[in-house]
This record gives structure tokens, C-alpha cells and sequence, in this order.
């Protein structure tokens, strides 16, 4: 039997974008949160783009993300197709480093949001926790997974703290 549940939909503008995109397969796996990655183009197949996000959305896809770098219009084609949460993620990609794809992302006109992530790896990763925090909306058990992966994050930071303090303490005596 096929999984029917609601899922989100990655988009990027190139494979070229995937290093910068796996961190958010990962979290969204580790959430066990179902996506699909594909890749797809404002620019270099604007047409695909469009029959993409209609076909996700009939199979229930409920956020998308979409990524891309230089002159980054993805996320914005995207959200121009659908009234679903689209979630935009500049890439580093070209000269300006990300700069150029955070504003073409972030800069929408009112009425067709995309929700901006940072540039690059730890945009890529909040965006999944972004995605998964909109699907726990209607799914208490994400919320609970949400939750403790919180406390697993805080817990390591304090772990890390004692094990500099503890060295700290070694050089000093
Ligand atoms: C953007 O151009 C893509 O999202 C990618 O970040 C960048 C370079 O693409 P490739 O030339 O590597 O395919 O559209």
C-alpha cells in the first residue's frame, strides 16, 4: 500500500543545489516526515515547474521548499501556483555568495508570500524544521518529536559546556 500521507515537496533549481538541500532530506527524515526532492527551474523549465507543484498538490503535498541560487525565482514560481506554505531557501551559488538569491527569494510582492530561510546549509535545515513545525500544526505525535529533538539540542549544548569547562579546568591547574 502507498503512502498517502501529507508530504513535503523539495524543489530545487539544479542538482547542483543538493549539498546544500540534503540537510533539509535529513531533518525531515529523522522527523519522519515524508518529501520528495526533485529538481525544477524557474527560469530553465518554467512549464515543468508549474505541472509539478499542481500534480504534488493533488497528491497532497501540503509545504513546499524551494531552493535555488544567482537569480533565485524559484520559490516565487512556486508560490505564484499555489496557496500552500512555500518556503524559500537561498543557495550560495556564483559570485555574490547567496546574496543575490536571499533577496530574489525574500523580496515577493504582497500577496504571494514565500517564508525566507538564511543562506545556504542552516537555511536548507530550518526550513525542514519550519516544514515540520506546519505539519505538526495537525499531527500531535510531529509535535512530541518536535519537542524532544528540542530538548536533545539543549541537552548536547549543555553537554558540550561541561566538556569545555572541564578542559578549561585541566589547563588552569
Ligand atoms: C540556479 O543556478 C540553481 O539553483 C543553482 O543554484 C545555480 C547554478 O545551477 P547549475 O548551473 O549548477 O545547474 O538556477
Amino acid at each position: 500500500m502507498s503512502d498517502k500521507s501529507p508530504f513535503v515537496a523539495i524543489l530545487m533549481g539544479s542538482d547542483s543545489d543538493l549539498p546544500t538541500l540534503q540537510g533539509a532530506v535529513d531533518v525531515l527524515d529523522a522527523l519522519q516526515v515524508r518529501c520528495e526532492l526533485r529538481v525544477r527551474s524557474a527560469h530553465r523549465t518554467p512549464e515543468q515547474t508549474r505541472e509539478y507543484v499542481a500534480d504534488a498538490e493533488a497528491r497532497g503535498c501540503v509545504v513546499f521548499i524551494a531552493a535555488a541560487g544567482m537569480a533565485a525565482h524559484l520559490a516565487g514560481a512556486v508560490a505564484a501556483q499555489t496557496t500552500k506554505p512555500v518556503i524559500g531557501v537561498p543557495v550560495d551559488a556564483g559570485p555574490l555568495k547567496g546574496v543575490d538569491a536571499l533577496l530574489s527569494t525574500a523580496q515577493m510582492p504582497a500577496g504571494i508570500p514565500v517564508a525566507t530561510v538564511a543562506i545556504g546549509k542552516s537555511g536548507a535545515k530550518n526550513a525542514g524544521y519550519l516544514a515540520a513545525q506546519m505539519l505538526a500544526l495537525s499531527n500531535p505525535a510531529l509535535a512530541a518529536r518536535l519537542r524532544e529533538e528540542r530538548a536533545a539540542n539543549a541537552r548536547s549544548v549543555l553537554e558540550r559546556d561541561e566538556a569545555l569547562q572541564r578542559r578549561l579546568g585541566e589547563r588552569a591547574s
